[in-house]
This record gives structure tokens, C-alpha cells and sequence, in this order.
């Protein structure tokens, strides 16, 4: 079956608050996503399965949303070479900032691209995975340039 280019996996249903910020930039610029819940270690087969059909069901690029000692992200980078957007999610004590190191932390080998914490990160995971897809799609492209146009026209300079 085949799947919308952007896959949005998060490590449970508590992350999709923040991690639905990512659907703003998607919509806006018309790109189609699905999303689901895959817990790297509630449901390590369903992420394994997750991986390895990604690879053949037209998935493009895959966002990956967990907080506190977030391997989503890492364990689906290593099991798949399509690209991998993290997103840390932030933690009840430690506020994210451990989502972000286990993330960011990738030992060298596997690639994942790590955003921001937060709304912030989510949402720019969404715009960063449009520009990947907008490497191979004119017309994506084209959207996506005149979404930063009009994102630059809507800064006004006086402060009045
Ligand atoms: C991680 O643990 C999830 O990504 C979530 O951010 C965090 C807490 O999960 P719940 O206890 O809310 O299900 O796996």
C-alpha cells in the first residue's frame, strides 16, 4: 500500500500535542503526511516493521517525536536510509533538554536531523521535510517560495 511521503511516528500519544505542530508548515504547503504511534521500546517490532516497509511504500522522509531518553529517532535512523527528522519532545523534569542530547548525540554512522525542542522544533520539522521533497517536485518548490515570501513580506519594519 502506498504510504504519503511524510511519516510522522511518535513514541506515544502524549507527544502529539507538541509534535501536531509539524501539520501547520505540511498543510500550508499541500504535502501529504500520516502519522502514527511507535514506541521504540513499548513496540520495538512495530517500529522495526515501521522501518523496513518504509523503504518500499513511498515514504520520503520520516519525523521522529519522543521525549526524555528519546532512541526513537536513532533506532529508526539505523534501521532505514531514508532521512530521519527528530523532534525532541519536552520531558516532565528534566523539560526536554533530555530529549535533545539523546538526539543530538547521534554517534557518527547514522545520521538523524535534530530540530529544536518543542513546538519550534516540531513545526520546522514539518518545513524542513516539505524542502527535502521540494528537491524532487517543481511545483512543491514553487509553494515553498512563495510561502517564504510571504513569511518575509509579513515582518514589518517600523516597530509602530
Ligand atoms: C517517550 O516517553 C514518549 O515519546 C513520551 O515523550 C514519553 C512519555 O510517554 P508516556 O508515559 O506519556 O506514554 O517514550
Amino acid at each position: 500500500m502506498t504510504k504519503a511521503p511524510v511519516q510522522i511516528i511518535m513514541g506515544s500519544r502524549s507527544d502529539w500535542p507538541i509534535l501536531k505542530m509539524a501539520l501547520t508548515p505540511l498543510d500550508e504547503l499541500q504535502v501529504s503526511y500520516e502519522a502514527s504511534v511507535v514506541s521504540a521500546h513499548r513496540t520495538p517490532d512495530r517500529l522495526y516493521k515501521f522501518c523496513k516497509d518504509s523503504e518500499n511504500n513511498g515514504t520520503k522522509v520520516i519525523i521522529a517525536g519522543a521525549g526524555g531518553a528519546a532512541h526513537l529517532a536513532g533506532m529508526a535512523a539505523a534501521m532505514t536510509w531514508l532521512p530521519v527528522i527528530a523532534v525532541p519532545i519536552p520531558s516532565k523534569y528534566l523539560k526536554g533538554v533530555d530529549s535533545l542530547l539523546s538526539m543530538v548525540q547521534m554517534p557518527k554512522g547514522v545520521a538523524v536531523a535534530t530540530q529544536a525542542i518543542g513546538e519550534s522544533g516540531a513545526y520546522n520539522a514539518g518545513l524542513i521535510a516539505s524542502q527535502m521533497l521540494a528537491l524532487s517536485d517543481t511545483d512543491l518548490r514553487d509553494r515553498l517560495i512563495a510561502w517564504r515570501k510571504k513569511q518575509t513580506d509579513s515582518v514589518a519594519e517600523a516597530v509602530e
